[in-house]
């Protein structure tokens, strides 16, 4: 049995508001959703997992509506949802009595249920979030029947205030596969038994590096999962080297080269480290420009004029000191010699 397990897709999330493409970033999150349905028609995948956290806050009955729909366009594959901390199920919450297709199955209750998908001689067992945050660990107990076929644990937390997990007790529960969300980086916690997807698309600025949706095949030969890179765009954080001969419009140029590398498309964090000229401060602002940028930080320090220094310490600890090093330091060295005067200057005040 082929299967797909997504989590965290969090519709109706504006990432990087106050930025001119939070709102294409917010249909971005909708455009993925609906490639994943294609996916698993096209791919025949007979169970789609929804591990939590589908949507970023309260659907609304239209929302509701469009994801129904698009469940319809998969009659094929069994769709299993639950909701996580994000969408948890308030008292007046539109999931509560929402009428599914018949290929879809909604943990309604917070209290562990199991479901049995006779098509698939699949045992599916899980809960949905009905408040914000749930402290006792639901999952650490759980043990799967005993009766032939697939037992699949369909899971969302892992964090103090989120259903804690021991995660080496639940991998050795006996489930053919536990189906995480919550957790946005996708990770494989152990080996074809039990996985984060992490957020189909990253939501936010700290949501480094790749995103997408975990594919598996149940057999009798066991689980095997993989994890497939699907997400339209990346966080990237981007530390720019900068030196003493390097201007603004060198700077500028260095990472315009680096983003269009590492593709324009993606959204970057930048840092710059190293030295820049004395008298020069870079211009954040401009930066900014460049591209898809959240964050410019500048972590430079002023490259010091040396043979000022030489001269106007002559004879000085801090000459003496300065006379040890060749005469155009680099790497190592040169760090050693700033960071020294730095010293040696502030020791002197
Ligand atoms: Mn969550």
């Amino acid at each position: 049995m082929k299967f797909i397990h997504i989590a965290d897709v969090h519709l109706g999330a504006q990432p990087d508001k106050e930025y001119t493409w939070s709102q294409q970033r917010g249909e971005e999150l909708w455009d993925s959703f609906r490639e994943i349905i294609e996916k698993a028609k096209k791919e025949q995948a007979e169970l789609l997992l929804i591990a939590g956290d589908l949507f970023h806050r309260q659907p609304l009955k239209g929302e509701l509506k469009e994801v129904n729909y698009l469940f319809s366009t998969i009659p094929h594959t069994q769709v299993v949802l639950m909701v996580g901390n994000h969408d948890y199920m308030k008292p007046d919450s539109y999931y509560r009595d929402f009428p599914w297709n018949e290929n879809v199955t909604f943990f309604k209750s917070q209290e562990l249920k199991r479901v049995y998908l006779k098509e698939l001689q699949t045992y599916v067992y899980g809960l949905s979030y009905h408040s914000r945050e749930i402290t006792q660990p639901c999952y650490d107990d759980l043990r799967p029947g005993g009766e032939p076929g697939n037992h699949i644990l369909l899971a969302h937390g892992g964090d103090k205030n989120h259903i804690p997990i021991q995660f080496g007790r639940l991998a050795a529960a006996g489930f053919d596969y536990v189906a995480l969300g919550h957790i946005h980086k996708p990770q494989i916690l152990s080996e074809n038994k039990m996985a984060y997807a992490g957020a189909l698309e990253p939501i936010d600025q700290n949501d480094f590096g790749s995103h997408g949706y975990v594919e598996g095949i149940l057999s009798a030969k066991g689980t095997r999962i993989r994890f497939c890179p699907f997400a339209k765009r990346e966080y990237i954080p981007l530390e720019i080297q900068t030196n003493e001969h390097m201007p603004q419009s060198l700077l500028e140029a260095v990472i315009r080269e680096n983003i269009e590398e590492s593709g324009k498309e993606h959204t970057y964090s930048i840092y710059l480290v190293g030295y820049r000229d004395e008298k020069l401060r870079y211009n954040l602002e401009r930066v900014r420009h460049l591209g898809r940028i959240v964050d410019v930080e500048d972590y430079t320090e002023p490259a010091l004029d040396i043979e000022a220094l030489r001269r106007q310490y002559a004879g000085t600890v801090i000459g003496e000191y300065i006379r040890h090093f060749p005469e155009s330091p680099e790497g190592t060295q040169l760090a050693a010699l700033h960071y020294g005067i730095q010293a040696l200057l502030q020791t002197k005040r």
